[in-house]
C-alpha cells in the first residue's frame, strides 16, 4: 500500500514536513479554494503540485474534486458543470495526478453530532449520537415528516432529550451538524438548510442514481482515455439523513456503481470508517469481492454503540472499534498480489490513515476536526505495523 496523508493545503497547521516525519510518502489534497462547479485551472494544479514535490512528497490522490449540487439534482447547469469537471480532470491528468476521489452525498458531506467526545483514555473523538441527531431533526430543524424516519423508541428518547435542550445545546448541535466539518460544501443556517433540502423534493434514490449514472457515462470514458481512476467515497454515515436519498452505503450500492459504467477507470474509495458504521456491511468480504475496483483506501475504525442501523457510533482507535482492521488489510494485500500477478500498474493502492482521535498535544491545538497530527500519526504507525507484519517474509 502506498502510505498517504490528507493535507488541507498551505494553511493546514499540520505541515508537509510534519507529514514526512509521520512517514507518509504521498499527499491527498485538493484545491480547496475553488467552489464546486468551477474549473481547476492547470496553473492552480501545477502550483499545488510544486509545493508538495518541493517538500519531497508526491501528490497521489485528489480528495475531492467536488460534484456540484446541480449535477446531483440534474439542475439546469448539469451539462456545463459536468463539462467543467471533465476539464479539471484533464488538467489534473496533464500534471500527472491520476486518482480522483469524489462523493455523491446530497447537500451534506459527512455528519457527526459531537466533535470532541471524551474517551475513557482521555482522548477526544468524533461521535454520531442517533438520539441527538433525531432530536435536532425533529425538534430544532422541525423537518416536516421527520417522525416517519425513526422508530418509536428513538422518537420518544429524542423528545425527552430535546425537552432538556438549552439555547446553547441548539446552537452547538446546529453548528456541528450543519457547519462543523471539512468537506462540507457550504455552511448552513437552519433556514438556508431547509431551503436546500426542498431542492430534493421528488428526487428519489432511483432518480439520484440516474443522476450519478449520467455523470459517470460522461466522465468515465474520458478518464479511461487519460489513464485516470475516479473513485466514489461512501455515504458517511451510510444511511439516509434528513429524508435525503443516499445511494453509496452498502455492497449492493457499490456493485451497482461498478456495473453501471464498467471500466477500470470507474472505482471505489473504500472507507472502512464510513462503511463500518453499518453492522450489515462485511468489510473484508467487500474487499475480496470488489477489490479490483478499489482505487483508494481510507483506513479508520468506528465503534458501533448499538446493534441497529441507523445507530450511534464513535470513532475508535484504528485497530480498535467494530471492524476487524487486520482482516481488511489482509484482504487488501491479497488484492495487491492479484494485481501484481496481472501486471497492473496500480498494484500499490494508496491508503491514508483516516481521521484520528485527539491525543497528547492535539488536545491543546486547534486542528481540523478529525484531522489531528498525533492521532493520525499513531493511526498510521499502527496500520503500518500491521501491514509490515502481514507481509513479513513474503517478498
Ligand atoms: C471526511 C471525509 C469526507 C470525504 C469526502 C470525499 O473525513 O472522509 O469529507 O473526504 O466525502 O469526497
Amino acid at each position: 500500500m502506498r502510505q498517504t496523508w490528507r493535507w488541507f493545503g498551505p494553511d493546514d497547521k499540520v505541515t508537509l514536513s510534519d507529514i514526512r516525519q509521520a512517514g507518509a510518502a504521498g499527499i491527498v489534497t485538493a484545491v480547496h479554494s475553488i467552489k464546486p462547479g468551477d474549473l481547476w485551472p492547470r496553473e492552480a494544479v501545477a502550483g499545488r503540485k510544486e509545493i508538495i514535490e518541493d517538500a519531497g512528497l508526491t501528490w497521489d490522490v485528489v480528495e475531492s474534486l467536488p460534484i456540484s449540487e446541480a449535477i446531483r439534482t440534474n439542475g439546469p447547469e448539469t451539462e456545463a458543470h459536468i463539462a467543467t469537471w471533465i476539464e479539471s480532470m484533464r488538467n489534473l491528468a496533464a500534471e500527472g495526478v491520476d486518482v480522483i476521489c469524489y462523493n455523491f452525498m446530497p447537500v451534506l458531506d459527512w455528519t457527526r453530532t459531537d466533535l470532541a467526545a471524551p474517551m475513557p483514555s482521555g482522548a477526544r473523538a468524533l461521535r454520531f449520537d442517533l438520539i441527538d441527531f433525531a432530536a435536532f431533526d425533529l425538534h430544532v430543524l422541525k423537518r416536516g415528516g421527520a417522525d416517519a424516519d425513526y422508530p418509536a423508541d428513538v422518537l420518544e428518547e429524542a423528545a425527552a432529550r430535546a425537552a432538556g435542550f438549552t439555547q446553547a445545546d441548539h446552537d452547538r448541535l446546529t453548528g456541528t451538524i450543519l457547519a462543523g466539518l471539512p468537506g462540507a460544501m457550504e455552511h448552513w443556517t437552519l433556514d438556508t438548510f431547509r431551503a436546500r433540502l426542498a431542492t430534493y423534493d421528488g428526487i428519489s434514490a432511483d432518480a439520484l442514481r440516474e443522476n450519478l449514472a449520467r455523470f459517470l457515462r460522461a466522465v468515465v470514458p474520458v478518464a479511461e482515455d487519460l489513464g485516470v481512476r475516479i473513485c466514489c467515497h461512501p455515504d458517511d454515515p451510510p444511511w439516509a439523513l434528513f429524508g435525503l436519498p443516499r445511494i453509496m452505503s452498502t455492497e449492493a450500492d457499490y456493485r451497482w456503481l461498478v456495473d453501471v459504467v464498467p471500466s477500470p477507470a470507474n472505482g471505489i474509495t473504500f472507507c472502512t470508517g464510513s462503511l463500518g458504521a453499518r453492522g450489515d456491511n462485511d468489510l473484508p468480504g467487500m474487499v475480496e469481492r470488489l477489490g479490483e475496483h478499489i482505487h483508494f483506501l481510507h483506513l479508520r475504525n468506528v465503534r458501533r454503540e448499538e446493534n441497529r442501523t441507523p445507530g450511534s457510533f464513535h470513532e475508535d482507535e484504528h485497530l480498535g472499534g467494530s471492524t476487524d482492521m487486520v482482516a481488511v488489510i489482509k484482504a487488501v494485500l491479497v488484492e495487491q498480489m492479484r494485481r501484481e500477478a496481472a501486471g497492473r500498474s496500480d498494484a500499490q493502492i494508496p491508503m491514508r490513515p483516516d481521521h484520528g482521535q485527539e491525543i497528547l498535544t492535539d488536545l491543546s491545538q486547534e486542528t481540523t476536526p478529525g484531522y489531528p497530527a498525533i492521532g493520525r500519526l499513531k493511526g498510521l504507525a499502527e496500520l503500518r505495523g500491521v501491514m509490515t507484519a502481514l507481509q513479513h517474509g513474503q517478498d
